[in-house]
């Protein structure tokens, strides 16, 4: 387990908690455009060079996933090793399946960050690839902070990101903040004080 400041990973769509939403991209037409197919279902998924996200079979291609056949892709020409995914709604929960870690060298780290509404990074979490080209890892966090943005990066240049059965929403588990809870027993001692002071004037 991998802890930032105010974020907690996961492993597994099983540690999402509360109410949340699943897009398996099964409902797509592969190698058409979703950045906005799924904005009623409260997120946009978009590159930073703003060129289509989309739907790939990745079960036609013989290649396994964790929902068939369809995955999310940042494919093309150019392709891109990031993606973005803007919350219309606020979350604090996240997770996906992802791949495309063929043993090659393309990539050996998936990062996914987690931003609040001021653009400000809430912490990150990574997993290491198994390089076996399939979607088979589960990379996810829940925070306490509300997530206006997650973005999922590969730490190679040569892959494009392939994720599938992206989950978000809102996690019935509150995640203690780290720099909250120092505030708080710091303060504490000197709240003592201050009232004591008072009565001896
Ligand atoms: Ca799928
Ligand atoms: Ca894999």
């Amino acid at each position: 387990m991998t802890l930032s400041a105010g974020v907690v990973q996961i492993g597994s769509p099983g540690a999402l908690t509360g109410s949340f939403t699943t897009i398996n991209f099964d409902d797509a037409v592969a190698g058409s455009t979703i950045n906005n197919r799924y904005s009623a279902q409260g997120v946009q998924l978009t590159r930073d060079d703003g060129l289509a996200v989309v739907a790939f079979d990745w079960a036609g291609l013989g290649f396994t996933t964790s929902s068939g056949p369809n995955v999310m892709a940042t494919t093309g020409f150019p392709f891109s090793t990031s993606a973005n995914f803007i919350f219309s709604n606020p979350v604090n929960e996240i997770g996906m399946y992802f791949g495309n870690d063929q043993a090659n060298g393309g990539y050996t780290m998936s990062t996914l960050f987690a931003y609040d509404v001021s653009n400000n990074l809430i912490g990150s979490v990574s997993l290491n690839t198994n390089n076996n080209t399939s979607v088979d890892q589960y990379i996810g966090l829940l925070s306490s902070v509300t997530i206006a943005r997650a973005r999922i990066e590969n730490n190679g240049t040569q892959l494009a990101v392939v994720v599938d059965d992206l989950a978000f929403g809102t996690s019935g588990t509150s995640v203690p903040e780290p720099s909250t809870l120092w505030l708080t027993l710091l303060a504490a001692p000197v709240a003592l004080y201050r009232r004591r002071r008072p009565a001896r004037m």
